[in-house]
């Protein structure tokens, strides 16, 4: 044990109080853009490529010499987050592969020194984000295919990378740290936060979701102290699917509703630091060619709709074809996402789940004394909640004069709408107003 870490082990974490504001702002933007994008894209076969092909260092860095994205557009890019009624967008720094897609100093594997391209994406985007008041995140993978310090090497990532059978762990992780810093050193603008991921690679049982142990010392709370020191309102967030560790601002959950590990990648464990889900639009994070099983508009919609009503974030995914452009059918998947926020919106952002937890029917939301009843699956005009903290003073269907009927007993508050909602309805949102 290090000096430093008994110092650290000692004093727990305290954010400051731009962090705490950054903070609820994050749980009132409520939604956001996952973008995996990098050399992998050009494979078409998603960001596990290296791994799953078993390609070779050697190989891989082909890759990079052909990469040449001439139509990226980072204002196109922002413009469909935004319409979409996204409030930030969250980008892969580095993925497992190793390669960084900003003009890294510690590394000539990056974006501008070794593809054709030649040019900092992730600038491009910093700056088109400032321009358009959208914030950005960095995802940035912990573990790393390419590094020759990155050993042990966990359960991915085997003799097949040609990878020394030896490392430096921390040779590595002064690597991370420096890579970070870069990100955080201000050229990018203030970083709303980083996102990590593939802890899990060293955890020695990975299955556990309650064994926090791993192969290797991470030393997460320097990592995390020097972020939080270059810019303290930058949240951290880890995608390890255990509990929060200290020095997290916000804890995550991969393609699950919170308290949901209905995909056995996360923890049961739902913390109090405010939350987030992702999830893909088709199956895959990165480009994938052959997977077509987009998810429909009203999928998305009732996604970001049932996250709100467990008090999360909703980042939905989407992966870049390798010409920088985003493939049709995302685009138009969220620009039809983009109706449904423009006139709903407002029963979702700077809302918190309500006060009834989510139900067969649907979920509620809360913004002050106003609650927003999301009935998602219910053929009935009366539907009864089970009594609230506080009387409600009137009803009606939300963005419409049709008043909902309520009548209050000691079971609880049944409300009457006009109608029933239809069977083919993204959302019935009735809006009460209570004391
Ligand atoms: O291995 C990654 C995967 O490629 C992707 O980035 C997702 C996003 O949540 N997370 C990891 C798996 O847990």
């Amino acid at each position: 044990l290090s000096l430093w870490s008994l110092s650290a082990a000692a004093q727990s974490y305290q954010p400051t109080a731009d962090n705490l504001a950054a903070r609820k702002a994050f749980q009132d933007d409520k939604f956001g853009l996952f973008i995996h994008w990098g050399v992998y894209s050009q494979l078409g076969d998603g960001e596990w490529v290296m791994n799953n092909q078993q390609i070779p260092i050697k190989d891989y860095e082909k890759l990079p010499t052909f990469f040449n994205p001439t139509q990226f557009d980072p204002k196109a890019w922002v413009s469909m987050a935004k319409n979409a009624g996204m409030r930030y967008i969250t980008i892969t720094s580095k993925h497992h592969d190793g390669f960084a897609m900003w003009h890294s100093k510690v590394s000539p594997y990056n974006i501008v020194d070794a593809t054709p391209y030649k040019k900092d994406a992730l600038k491009m985007l910093a700056d088109e984000c400032k321009a358009q008041g959208i914030k950005l995140f960095f995802y940035h993978s912990h573990l790393d295919w390419h590094h020759p310090d990155y050993f042990p090497r966990g359960k991915t990532g085997g003799t097949w990378t040609g990878r020394p059978e030896k490392g430096n762990f921390d040779t590595y992780l002064r690597y991370m740290d420096a890579q970070l810093t870069e990100l955080l050193s201000g050229d990018y603008g203030p970083i709303a936060g980083i996102w990590f991921d593939g802890w899990w690679d060293q955890a020695r049982d990975e299955m556990n979701k309650s064994t926090r142990d791993t192969k290797v010392d991470w030393q997460l709370r320097r990592t995390y102290d020097l972020i939080h020191k270059l810019q303290p309102a930058a949240l951290i967030g880890n995608n390890h699917h255990v509990a929060p560790f200290d020095g997290e601002d916000f804890q995550m959950f991969e393609r699950d509703l919170p308290g949901q590990n209905t995909f056995g990648y996360n923890t049961n464990e739902v913390s109090q630091l405010p939350l987030e889900t992702c999830e893909t639009l088709n199956g895959a994070w990165g480009f994938n060619l052959r997977d077509n099983h987009y998810k429909s508009p009203k999928e998305l919609v009732r996604y970001l709709v049932k996250a709100a009503g467990r008090n999360a974030n909703f980042l939905l995914n989407v992966g870049p074809m390798p010409n920088g452009k985003i493939q049709p059918e995302f685009v138009n998947a969220l620009a039809e996402v983009g109706k449904w926020t423009q006139q709903f919106g407002e029963t979702v952002y700077g809302t918190r789940g309500g006060p009834v937890g989510p139900r067969p029917w649907g979920v509620t939301t809360a913004n002050g004394k106003r609650v927003f009843v999301h009935i998602l699956d219910w053929n009935d005009a009366q539907l009864t909640l089970p009594t609230l903290p506080t009387r409600v003073k009137s009803a009606r269907i939300f963005g419409s004069k049709q008043a909902v009927k309520v009548s209050q007993t000691a079971d609880g508050v049944l409300l009457t709408m006009p109608t029933a909602p239809a069977a083919n309805a993204i959302d019935t949102i009735v809006e009460l107003e209570t004391e």
